[in-house]
């Protein structure tokens, strides 16, 4: 699958981490539980240049609980804390400040030592559209951080705070260098990271519908009464007529079926899936 994007973008984002990571004592890497391993910036160690982190698994709602119990593991040795959320309800949200202290708990400990208040600041990171302005949202109370469901949405930096002693600062989305490798590219498509206009809609539901249909084979048989069987195009085609998705002339539409694949995909109606599976040998560890 071929995704245009500008070129440049790398030098960008190192230049936006880089200017932002002075000004706070901990980073908060949010990722999208469905795709843990493509939502992840794989030069993020070197980006952060060791700065404490707390690891988000946002999005939890939309995945399979089990494999994000296993991401969760493997993930705690690359930061102080991990955390499971679901910024939509606000569900294990209430970890967030908590886990921001520990990890800046080296701070906390000098200023206690000198009888000081130390003000811990906090940056969140992350792919467009994981939910980074929504987790904000939960954190604070109210609706302050500008959220909608589409990628692009917070467009300059912003600094909330959270109580007397903890700021935040939301960020725009970025994509990452590995985005042009096209199984990320992809990957972040299906969920929602890439805006849609830039990307053949039948190709990527046929995508998603065979990567499902080998994954969850169960819950495309159930949804759309198919055999989970053949390409993409194959379940596309029988999930079309099923739904009497036909052009005038009597053809299956596969435009149609393709949006309503991927929207039912992205709301969550299809189930929890987890697109990348946790091995915890490590094998899948994309930071080296
Ligand atoms: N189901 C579910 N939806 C979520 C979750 N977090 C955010 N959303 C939804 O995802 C959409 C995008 O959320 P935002 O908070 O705007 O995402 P963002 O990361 O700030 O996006 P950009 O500012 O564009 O980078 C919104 O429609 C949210 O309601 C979650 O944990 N679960
Ligand atoms: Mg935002």
């Amino acid at each position: 699958m071929n995704i245009q994007w500008y070129p440049g973008h790398m030098a960008k984002t190192k230049r936006m981490i880089a200017e932002n990571l002075r000004l706070v004592d901990v980073v908060c890497e949010v990722i999208d539980s469905r795709i843990p391993v493509s939502s992840r910036n794989p030069d993020i160690n070197s980006l952060t240049g060791g700065k404490p982190r707390v690891i988000i698994l946002n999005r939890s709602d939309q995945a399979d609980p089990a494999e994000t119990a296993l991401w969760s593991k493997k993930l705690s040795g690359e930061a102080r804390c991990v955390i499971e959320t679901d910024s939509k309800t606000g569900r294990g949200v209430n970890r967030f400040a908590d886990a921001v202290r520990k990890a800046a708990e080296d701070k906390l400990r000098r200023a206690a030592e000198k009888n000081t208040n130390a003000i811990i600041r906090a940056m969140i990171l992350g792919v467009p559209n994981v939910g980074k302005s929504s987790l904000i949202n939960r954190i604070v109370g109210g609706r302050r951080a500008k959220t909608e469901d589409r990628p692009g949405v917070t467009r300059g930096k912003q600094w909330f705070t959270v109580e007397r002693n903890l700021e935040l600062l939301d960020t725009p989305g970025i994509l990452w260098p590995k985005f042009e490798d096209p199984v990320t590219g992809m990957m972040l498509a299906f969920t929602g990271a890439i805006r849609d206009e830039i990307i053949d809609t039948e190709e990527l539901a046929a995508k998603l519908m065979e990567l499902l249909a080998e994954r969850y084979p169960k819950a495309i048989e159930a949804r759309y009464k198919v055999r989970p069987e053949g390409s993409g195009y194959d379940i596309l085609t029988a999930a079309a007529i099923k739904r009497g998705c036909i052009v005038s002339g009597g053809e299956p539409d596969i435009t149609r079926i393709s949006t309503i694949v991927l929207d039912e995909y992205r709301s969550g109606k299809l189930g929890r899936f987890t697109l990348e599976k946790c091995t915890l040998d490590g094998s899948d560890d994309i930071t080296g």
